[in-house]
Formats: C-alpha cells, sequence, structure tokens
C-alpha cells in the first residue's frame, strides 16, 4: 500500500479495514502530529482523588460468573505492558510510549463472556463513559494499566487505574476505569453520544459521526 488511507479512498481503505494495521513505515495517523515528549491531559470532569485500597474494577452484564478485583487482586496477576503509541483525537499523537498494568484478557478469562456479548460498555469512577465492540479489547488489544513509564499513573492521567485502547483514539481509554459491562448490543457512551466516531479508529480518521 502506498500511504495512509483516508476516508473516501474506498477501495483502499475498505482493504485497509480488513487488516487493520497501520500502513507500513508510517507511524503517523491522518491528521494527527507528533507531540514528542509531551502529554497533554484532557478531562471532562473534575480530577477524582481514588484511594487504590477502596478502587475495584468490576466486569459484569453478559458474563458466566461477573467478578470484582480490588487493587491487590489485579496486582496478582501476571503483568504486561504496552509499549507503542497512542493517537488522541484533537490531533496529538505520542510515540513510543509506555504503559503497565494486566492485559484485558486476563479478566474476561475469569468472567467468561457468554456467546450473545457484543459490545462493552466502559465505566469510571467519575460517571465518564465510553463504548466499544466487544473484539477491539480482546486478543491483546486492551489494558488496565497503573504505570506510566515505570512510575506509577498519575492522578491526572487517570491514576491510579485507566483502561489503555491505544488501537483507537485516546477518548476510549477511560481513565479512573471501574467496570466493564458486557451487552448485547451498542450503547454510546459520553463523547459518543455528543458527536464523535461510535468506533474511532485513528487509520480511517474515524473522529466524528458520520466520518
Ligand atoms: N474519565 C475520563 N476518561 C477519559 C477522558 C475524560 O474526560 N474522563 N478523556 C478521554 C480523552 S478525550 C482523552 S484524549 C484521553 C486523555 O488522556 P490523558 O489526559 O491521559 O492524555 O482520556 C480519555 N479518557
Ligand atoms: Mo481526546
Amino acid at each position: 500500500m502506498a500511504g495512509p488511507t483516508r476516508k473516501g479512498d474506498s477501495m483502499a481503505t475498505r482493504g485497509f479495514v480488513g487488516k487493520r494495521r497501520p500502513p507500513e513505515g508510517i507511524k503517523l495517523p491522518p491528521g494527527q502530529y507528533d507531540v514528542g515528549r509531551d502529554f497533554p491531559v484532557l478531562t471532562a470532569e473534575a480530577t477524582p482523588r481514588l484511594d487504590p485500597e477502596r478502587w475495584t474494577m468490576t466486569v459484569d452484564g453478559l458474563v458466566a460468573r461477573e467478578h470484582t478485583w480490588t487493587w491487590e487482586d489485579l496486582h496478582l496477576l501476571p503483568q504486561s505492558e504496552y509499549r507503542g503509541d497512542i493517537h488522541c483525537v484533537t490531533t496529538w499523537s505520542k510515540f513510543d510510549t509506555r504503559f503497565g498494568g494486566v492485559s484485558v484478557d486476563l479478566l474476561l478469562d475469569t468472567v467468561e463472556p457468554l456467546p450473545a456479548a457484543t459490545h462493552v460498555f466502559v465505566t469510571s469512577t467519575t460517571g465518564y463513559t465510553t463504548n466499544l465492540p466487544l473484539h477491539e479489547i480482546r486478543d491483546g488489544k486492551a489494558w488496565i494499566v497503573w504505570t506510566h513509564e515505570d512510575k506509577p499513573l498519575p492522578r491526572e492521567h487517570g491514576g491510579p487505574v485507566r483502561l489503555l485502547v491505544p488501537r483507537l483514539y485516546f477518548w476510549k481509554s477511560a481513565k479512573w476505569v471501574t467496570k466493564l459491562t458486557l451487552l448485547d448490543h451498542d450503547e454510546p457512551g459520553f463523547w459518543e453520544r455528543n458527536g464523535y466516531h461510535d468506533l474511532g479508529d485513528p487509520w480511517l480518521e474515524q473522529r466524528y459521526q458520520g466520518d
């Protein structure tokens, strides 16, 4: 493929959707710029001060057995790291950044999604919400993270714990996440109800509804 495909390049775009992988050698999705060492903060609500000892992570909805993990429970699971790029819909991208925590796959293995589950509705302690197709958080595509560059995740970036879904625009990575609810239908979250695209694939430049 010659270069990044933009919406409208119908044939090329369709081919790319199937692969869902950035064009080779290209790091910057269309319409984005490299923010360098900065890490801008984007928060719609007041930044909460959460006590990790009281924070919990629940996966419920269409699952064989819903489960709630404490901070300690999560730390007992095998840890994993994401090293790579993140892309914010406000056009900054940050290259080669690292987050540590656990793969969402481990949580899903515990709860066992029912066959009817197709989507996930994400809730933060603050009431912030976002939605995703279930397959976008499976098979090594999403993490629950509490470190950034080997340091505790700063509060303004979602500390103690946030969701990380780096293949999609960063608004899907809910800060102060506390619950994943599996559904048999799609339900728009906070930004999706306010005009943002339902999926938010940066490589297809899905910023707003209709993109
Ligand atoms: N709870 C919560 N999570 C959120 C947001 C928010 O406002 N509240 N903003 C989203 C958006 S739009 C972006 S771009 C990223 C920003 O994360 P950062 O502040 O760590 O850069 O968080 C996402 N997660
Ligand atoms: Mo954003």
